[in-house]
């Protein structure tokens, strides 16, 4: 039986999902995943990132990442599937993130040594200890630099998005200026999706159009590195970039480590991309006209996009997308951590924090609060500060309704120069668990909000993209409609309707959450 495996290394966990697919039969047969900061304590990670002092700066480390595989790995051996029919192996990791190898990690790579776990042999591949991560804030100076060699216009038309301060190409300058030796001993820059997919197949792995653009380094329209945007980044960087790939190439095998480690077959390994892009899939969204908001770590609102669109104002990107075409998106980075904010202050649990908002009204009678616990990416505010229009600091329940509709605020008003109207909500991430949430989603948008079977759609959206390539490789045209079929569906018992009166308190406070954003920003 072909079973296809997808993997997403994620800012907090690694998730897995395996499917069999044969003929008519598509189902999830696995799924699991594996937490960073309870499973690995000695990393000393919280909600994945390592502990630093300036609140700009978010990093994480290559090294668990790659123990976190390897545990996954003998979980996925121990699990009792017949791993002898496993077809092929994709991934979706966070984007953005950069890890930084020396030049002996090619024959590192080659050589790893299946009687050891890969996290000492991975250290000696790094020319940096840590990755920056998208959660990090610290390159604003980079990110002017690049847009005054480039223009704002120029680099957002090319590339699909602003300099940005957790893309990678802000973050290789940042390295370069500050540690100019330790660049220069850095022979590969991979994102976490190439340097995972590297790990696997024993050599450098491609990254793939969707993850290459979250950089500001890739030429959307031709799908290459931008020799302009490299230049003004820093010296000698196409030589250090992996090659870019569109995403169903085959980057290899599952290296000799797998094989004898954990007992694997030579499957076949189709490049790894981003989160969003793999969540596209995962959400079975393959053409325009409907959208996903994923409540993960990050709050972000993605939908298909047939010719690239980009944002003329600047907060949202626009990337390529798995299918080939493009997609567009906006993050907020004061997702689910800021509901645990909130949660924690309470003392609440997921069920308490969920009977808040079912107890209070719809526009919260008129109160307001701007979410920005950490630096905000959308809008963009370097120095964090919960701003409160009328919501006491002690009222839980305020407190809960008011994150929550900011939240979804920010959602629709950030999400307007994608042009689509939206009637259709896909629902993804670890807090679409939670209808009451869901519910304010689908008053403050007026549409209507599904459920998925798979909760993690992007390591769903790795699995079917697994497949995807494999077809492909034996020279099979498979359309996407039929790729995501049943198994990337919305679950149609699971929707919210928007109700009426409460969308139109939404339509009058989102004017009012519009112009206390501006003033904050003022
Ligand atoms: P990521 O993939 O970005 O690491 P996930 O999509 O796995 O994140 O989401 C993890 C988050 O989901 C947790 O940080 C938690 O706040 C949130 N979450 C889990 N269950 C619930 C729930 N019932 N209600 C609200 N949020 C939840
Ligand atoms: C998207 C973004 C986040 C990360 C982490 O631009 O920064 O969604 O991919 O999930």
């Amino acid at each position: 039986m072909p079973l296809y495996l997808g993997l997403d290394s994620s800012t907090q966990s690694l998730g897995v999902v395996v499917l069999e697919i044969t003929g008519a039969r598509r189902r999830v047969v696995l799924e699991d995943s594996i937490d960073f900061d309870s499973s690995f304590p000695r990393f000393g990670t919280r909600h994945g990132v390592l502990p630093h002092d300036d609140p700009a700066i978010a990093v994480s480390s290559p090294v668990l990442w790659a123990e976190a595989l390897d545990a996954m790995m003998a979980r996925l051996a121990a699990s009792g599937l017949d791993l002898g029919g496993l077809a092929a192996v994709s991934g979706s990791a966070q984007q953005h993130g950069s890890v930084y190898l020396n030049a002996g990690a090619a024959d590192g790579l080659a050589a790893m040594d299946a009687a050891h776990p890969p996290g000492e042999q991975v250290r000696a591949m790094l020319s940096r200890p840590i990755a920056p991560i998208w959660m990090d804030s610290s390159t604003s100076a980079e990110c002017a630099e690049l847009t005054s060699a480039i223009g704002a216009d120029a680099l957002t038309r090319c590339t699909g998005s602003r300099a940005c301060e957790r893309f990678t190409g802000p973050q290789i300058r940042k390295f370069f200026k500050q540690q100019p030796a330790a660049y220069a001993a850095t022979d590969r820059v991979h994102l976490v999706s190439s340097f995972l997919a590297s790990l696997l197949v024993r050599g450098h792995a491609p990254v793939d159009t969707g993850d290459a653009s979250g950089t500001n380094l890739l030429e959307l329209a031709s799908g290459r590195w931008w020799p302009a945007a490299l230049d003004a980044t820093a010296p000698g960087l196409a030589e250090k970039l992996p090659s870019v790939a569109r995403p169903w190439t085959v980057a290899g095998t599952l290296s000799p480590y797998w094989q004898r480690r954990h007992r694997l077959p030579p499957a076949m390994v189709i490049v790894w991309s981003g989160d969003n892009p793999c969540s596209l899939i995962g959400t079975g969204l393959v053409r325009e006209g409907r959208v996903a908001i994923s409540l993960g770590t990050s709050d972000t609102i993605f939908g298909p996009m047939d010719a690239p669109r980009p944002d003329e104002r600047g907060t949202g990107h626009v990337f390529a997308a798995p299918t080939g075409a493009f997609m567009g998106l906006t993050c907020l980075r004061n997702g689910s951590l800021a509901r645990e904010r909130v949660r924690d202050a309470f003392g609440m649990t997921w069920e308490a924090f969920a009977a808040a908002l079912d107890a209070t009204p719809a526009g919260n009678h008129g109160r307001l609060l701007l979410p920005w616990f950490e630096p905000e990416i959308t809008p963009v505010v370097p120095v964090p500060g919960v701003r409160r229009y009328g919501v006491p600091v002690d009222d839980g329940p305020a407190n809960v309704r008011g994150v929550v509709e900011a939240q979804q605020m920010a959602l629709a008003l950030h999400s307007r120069w994608m042009n689509v109207t939206i009637d259709t909500i896909h629902a993804t991430g670890g807090a679409a668990a939670n209808r009451s949430i869901l519910q304010v989603m689908a008053d403050v948008f007026g549409a209507d909000v599904y459920q998925f079977e798979v909760r993690n759609s992007a390591a769903l959206g790795a699995a079917l993209r697994a497949y995807h390539g494999d077809e492909t490789s034996k020279g099979r045209a498979i359309g996407w409609d039929e790729v995501v079929r049943e198994l990337a569906e919305p679950r149609p018992d699971t929707r919210l309707r928007p109700d009426a009166a409460r969308h139109a308190v939404y339509l009058d406070l989102l004017r009012r959450y519009e112009k206390a954003e501006e003033e904050a920003l003022r």
